[in-house]
């Protein structure tokens, strides 16, 4: 907590340290009402920073500090110098050890960062500065050491004693405590330390590598959850076999562990053969997880797993280098998704939550490019822009490079920098210097920030018989950068013949034709490409696979949208222009409502699908998928000004629409798919996840309609299944139904069966908080009454506020304003407690420039109300007074 401002960290002033830290001893000694932690560094001058001998600089936060001393001699007090945020000395020669003995309150710390409790575990979260909440340490990811780590607890409560690396020695100690030494081998920055100790059971397995070494895999849980890491378990060994494979990565130590927490701020964390998960990341069987909630726990293994080569192995120089690694991993962990799945099916969500999340993020007020320039609290740039947006500029990397030159420039990247702490740069040259290209304007994407706009036109000269494309990009201003130069935009394309065949690609100048799908590579602000011999007035497909993260404009009509949607050879871009369809008409039905016309719906979108219905050679992942309206979310990023009201209603119209003009085929296939899903039991794959997709979809449609057959089905559904999935779409439908009676008792019966289960729980708040019926703040204010409901759960937080500001937009929006007022009442009460969370809920507030002028009005009061309010954290802090500006 602070009152005075915390201070602004910028790129341009990065200098490398002054020492550096070879070996790392540490020894913790855990209490139920203190820890004492005693540190021996073996440290030394930087030699890459010239002569003299400058001050010592530790970093150290909350820290009781007992003793210390150098070169084994205790200091006096007059010989150091310890502030509320390091510890300073004066080493008298270039190498030397430093020793200090602290006390610190894991028992005490709600902010979930540095070593806590979770539930009667202790366990720790460094990433990104948290472990100088631990000891004084030069707490930045440049400096890399070897960790040797002794844990000494009562044995009857914590029997689990684990850290990083490998185990070499336990034993036991005096009053019923025992101890376990843990080293390890590879150099590590702070970030990547961990320790657990709890009554944990684990499953266990073993993985052989390519080169035949065993590894040891186990999974800690608590003991009631330990019928639920299978599926994870599953996932490592399908990961550690793919990143062979697709990486030529090996793991390296002899064990590699999991352990899930309940209280956890963010997904999971790699620390060095360690990684510790909020269980929701990894816990999961059919009976209390989702499908969703399973492919979740697949890519969140496999993201912490990859990244013991992009980010432990290879790390970040330093914090704005973040993407490095995040980006990276990113990419790899959907590749791997893509390869376990559908592959279209995961780009299509993928580029739905990046054009729906982070678009918005990178118009709001805490926009920043991937690799910022500046931040106030690192904890707040984990965003979207810096994974997500991050991985998509690997991918366009790939798309220019081609997979085989990709796979170049990683190796090189990997073998030139094996333990090192690099730079977004650093990747990039990796990558140049395998294909022998230039990337340096490409280079624009980590440092500028904003969504790129790409205007094309088409020209076709039917006596010439070319077809010109004029490309023209633009990106509006984003904080601190009022004017953009252009990216090296890679666009991936097509050109349909009045049949929807394919035509083969020549572009003038060229000797022959190659292909029928290309990569244009567009750099200039304008920029042309003309195909030859094209015979007739071709449609083009654009942006195929969103091959760059950017917002298309081509004056599409209806009619060519639907013909792309039948004949599109590209599976994404078939399902991108049912999207823009339903957007165009969407959009009517705001207007139509915004100017109090009844609203009428376009039949083409029925027309439409009801062929993708009806067709039943298509993936019902896909199906699925296209029957899926653009979320509101969507319509409030893509909006001028947003008008939820009338969106919802829009987007509501339409549904009831398409649920009346389908009803048959829709209930033909609900029918069909909820036959299938009775009469196998539940299997976690692709092909499953896929037909109970689009059995939910329909059956959210079907209700639409109000019947009492379809109610009966969906009590079926719900009472009458094996799994969660199918369990939860039919509690949502209720909740979401009109039928009072039936949905109370569906609801009281799901909170009293599964009321031990906190994940399942999390569930049934989330379905009541995402309810756009009326009433909706009320519910959720009941809710947060409610025993399983607790604050200080971040997974509780997310379940609760975050659906109910994020996803309910009417009721969170609504026009008196207290749905605004709800949420910064809880993120000034989230401050105290855990200001990462707090700072995270916040972000519905900064998005106020979307609004009406009352509304704008009414969201920044909140925001003064909680910048007014007290001692605000640095988290807090930044994000509010930045959206003020
Ligand atoms: N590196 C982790 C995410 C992570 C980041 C920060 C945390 O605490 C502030 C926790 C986890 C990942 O990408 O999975
Ligand atoms: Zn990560």
């Amino acid at each position: 907590m602070r009152t005075e401002q915390p201070k602004t960290i910028h790129l341009k002033d990065y200098r490398a340290p002054d020492y550096l830290i070879d070996e790392t001893h540490l020894s913790f000694e855990l209490h139920e009402d203190r820890t004492l932690v005693q540190a021996r560094l073996t440290m030394r001058r930087n030699p890459a920073c010239g002569a003299g001998l400058p001050p010592l600089v530790l970093d150290g936060q909350q820290l009781e500090l007992l003793s210390v001393a150098l070169d084994e001699r205790e200091l006096g007090a007059h010989e150091y110098q310890v502030s509320d945020s390091h510890l300073t000395l004066q080493p008298a020669c270039a190498e030397f050890v430093v020793e200090t003995r602290v006390c610190i309150h894991p028992e005490s710390n709600t902010a979930l960062e540095g070593l806590y409790k979770s539930g009667k575990m202790f366990c720790t979260q460094c990433e990104a500065e948290g472990f100088r909440k631990i000891t004084y340490y030069l707490d930045r990811p440049d400096v890399m050491s070897t960790f040797t780590t002794t844990l000494s607890a009562d044995k009857q409560r914590y029997p689990v004693l684990l850290s990083n690396g490998n185990p070499v020695a336990s034993g036991s100690a005096d009053n019923d405590r025992h101890w376990a030494t843990w080293e390890d081998p590879f150099k590590k920055p702070a970030y990547l330390f961990a320790l657990v100790a709890g009554d944990l059971w684990c499953v266990e397995d073993c993985f052989v590598t390519h080169s035949g070494r065993e590894v040891a895999l186990r999974i800690y849980v608590e003991p009631e959850n330990i019928d639920k890491c299978q599926h994870a378990m599953d996932s490592l060994k399908r990961s550690m076999r793919w990143d062979e494979e697709a990486y030529g990565r090996e793991y390296d130590l002899n064990i590699f562990m999991i352990v899930a927490v309940n209280d956890f701020n963010m997904g999971a964390m790699e620390n060095k053969g360690l990684n510790i998960f909020n269980s929701s990341a990894v816990l999961a069987k059919a009976e209390t997880a989702t499908d969703a909630a399973h492919q979740r726990v697949e890519a969140i293994v496999a993201h912490e797993y990859f990244h013991n080569w992009s980010g432990n192995r290879v790390t970040c120089r330093d914090w704005f280098q973040l993407s490095l690694k995040e980006g990276f991993t990113v990419f790899r962990d959907a590749g791997f998704s893509a390869d376990m799945n559908s592959a279209t099916v995961k780009r299509i969500e993928d580029v739905a939550y990046l054009r729906t999340h982070q678009f918005a993020e990178d118009a709001g007020p805490m926009a920043h490019s991937v690799r910022p320039d500046s931040y106030m609290e690192i904890s707040n740039f984990y965003t979207l822009t810096v994974y997500e947006k991050g991985s998509e500029v690997v991918g366009m990397l790939r798309t220019l490079l081609g997979a085989e030159g990709f796979r170049k420039g990683s190796d090189l990247y990997f073998q030139r920098h094996d333990g090192q702490a690099v730079t977004c740069d650093d990747f990039v040259k990796a990558m140049e210097d395998a294909n022998g290209v230039d990337l340096t304007q490409f280079k624009r994407w980590y440092g500028q920030a904003g969504t790129p706009r790409l205007e094309v036109a088409e020209r076709y000269d039917a006596e010439a018989g070319t077809c010109t494309l004029t490309f023209r990009q633009s990106c509006p201003p984003s904080p601190g950068q009022a004017h953009k130069e252009p990216f090296v935009i890679p666009v991936e394309l097509g050109l349909l013949d009045a049949r929807g065949l394919e035509l083969p690609l020549r572009l003038a100048g060229e000797a022959e034709a190659g292909g029928t799908s290309r990569v244009l590579a567009v750099s200039a602000a304008e920029q042309s490409f003309t195909f030859v011999d094209v015979p007739e007035q071709p449609l083009p497909s654009l942006l195929r696979g969103f091959s760059a993260p950017v917002k298309l404009l081509y004056p599409y009509s209806r009619d060519q949208l639907m013909f792309l949607m039948q004949h599109d050879s590209d599976g994404f871009n078939r399902w991108e222009a049912g999207q823009q369809l339903a957007v165009q008409v969407l959009q009517e039905l705001v207007g139509q409502r915004q100017h109090g016309e009844s609203m009428a719906l376009d039949r083409r979108l029925v027309a439409a699908l009801q062929s993708v219905l009806e067709n039943e050679t298509l993936d019902p992942a896909m199906v699925a998928e296209m029957l899926s309206l653009p979320g509101e979310a969507y319509l409030i990023e893509i909006s001028e000004v947003a008008d939820v009201d009338a969106i919802h209603a829009a987007r509501e119209f339409a549904r009831r629409e398409l649920a009346e003009a389908l009803y048959e085929p829709l209930w033909q296939r609900y029918r069909a798919n909820r036959e299938l899903s009775r009469q196998s039991p539940y299997v976690a794959s692709a092909e499953h996840f896929a037909r109970r997709a689009l059995q939910n979809i329909a059956l959210s449609y079907l209700m639409l309609s109000e019947k009492p057959e379809v109610l009966a089905a969906c009590q079926d559904q719900y009472q009458a299944t094996d799994n969660m999935t199918e369990r939860l779409a039919a509690l949502a439908v209720l909740v979401n139904s009109p039928f009072e009676q039936e949905k109370a008792q569906a609801l009281t019966l799901f909170a009293d069966y599964f009321q031990d289960d906190p994940l399942v729980m999390d569930q049934w708040f989330g379905v009541q908080a995402g309810c756009p019926l009326p009433g909706g703040l009320e519910r959720v204010q009941a809710l947060m009454e409610h025993p399983a409901f607790t604050l200080k759960n971040p997974n509780k937080v997310r379940a609760l506020i975050g659906a109910f500001a994020n996803q309910n937009h009417v009721n969170f929006h609504r026009a008196d304003g207290l749905g605004y007022r709800f949420l910064a009442d809880q993120v000034i009460m989230l401050n105290a407690l855990n200001p990462q969370i707090a700072a995270r809920q916040l972000a519905p507030l900064t998005r106020w420039r979307k609004y009406d002028a009352a509304r704008q009005a009414l969201m920044r009061a909140e925001l003064e109300r909680i910048l007014a309010s007290g001692e605000l954290s640095g988290d807090v802090y930044e994000v509010v007074s930045k959206s003020l500006i």
